[in-house]
């Protein structure tokens, strides 16, 4: 393999990697399923009709005045490339709202699976159509090399009317360019300068 052939095979791979890096699984919920995803505490499930934002599906938690859990969650962990910036974001519907919130959280994780830290999203906290909740412009740290993508629920009290409703649909992960794209740009010219000292 020639120079010029290796680094367009790098080019396309680490294209790929990154592409790779971006691509939460089953981000809409459109398996009507949780394939892809973990969860934690009470009352989750798939549902239909208004609590999808998109296709057919979105995930709903349900707290219930018989309910015991605090805090719920679903999530996901995916690959990233420290010191990289990520925008991340949710779909969140809120409904009959009394004593629980809800908010996105990212949690950067090392190779030991450590947490390093933790960012959150405003919260959630009176009823609301879908609506987009966001982190933008997070910086992973340096020794990141995962990130916990999380929905979470907090019941402050159980509901004293009525079961409180948190609705969330397409979750979202984008790298933006000029972070990822740069550090990989970077190591492609470093490569080239490399190569091109060798060959002189
Ligand atoms: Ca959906
Ligand atoms: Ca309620």
């Amino acid at each position: 393999m020639n120079v010029k052939s290796g680094m367009a095979a790098c080019a396309a791979a680490c294209v790929l990697t990154l592409s790779g890096h971006a691509d939460l699984i089953n981000a809409g919920f459109e398996t009507g399923d949780f394939t892809g995803w973990s969860t934690f505490g009470q009352g989750w499930r798939t549902s239909g009709g208004g609590d999808a934002n998109s296709g057919l599906f979105g995930v709903v938690n349900d707290v219930q005045d018989t309910d015991a859990d605090s805090f719920r969650g679903i999530f996901q962990e995916l690959p990233v490339v420290g010191g990289a910036t990520y925008d991340f974001g949710v779909q969140i519907r809120a409904v009959n709202v009394e004593s629980s919130e809800s908010w996105l959280e990212v949690q950067w994780l090392d190779s030991s699976g450590g947490i390093i830290n933790q960012l959150q999203s405003t919260h959630v906290t009176a009823d609301q159509p879908f609506t987009w909740i966001s982190i933008e412009d997070a910086l992973a740290p340096v020794n990141a090399v995962t990130a916990s993508v999380r929905g979470i629920v907090f019941m402050s009290a159980t509901p004293a009317v009525n079961t409180d409703f948190h609705i969330f649909d397409d979750f979202s992960v984008v790298p933006e360019p000029g972070s990822a794209g740069l550090l990989i740009l970077g190591g492609l010219l470093a490569t080239r300068r490399l190569s091109r000292r060798r060959e002189s």
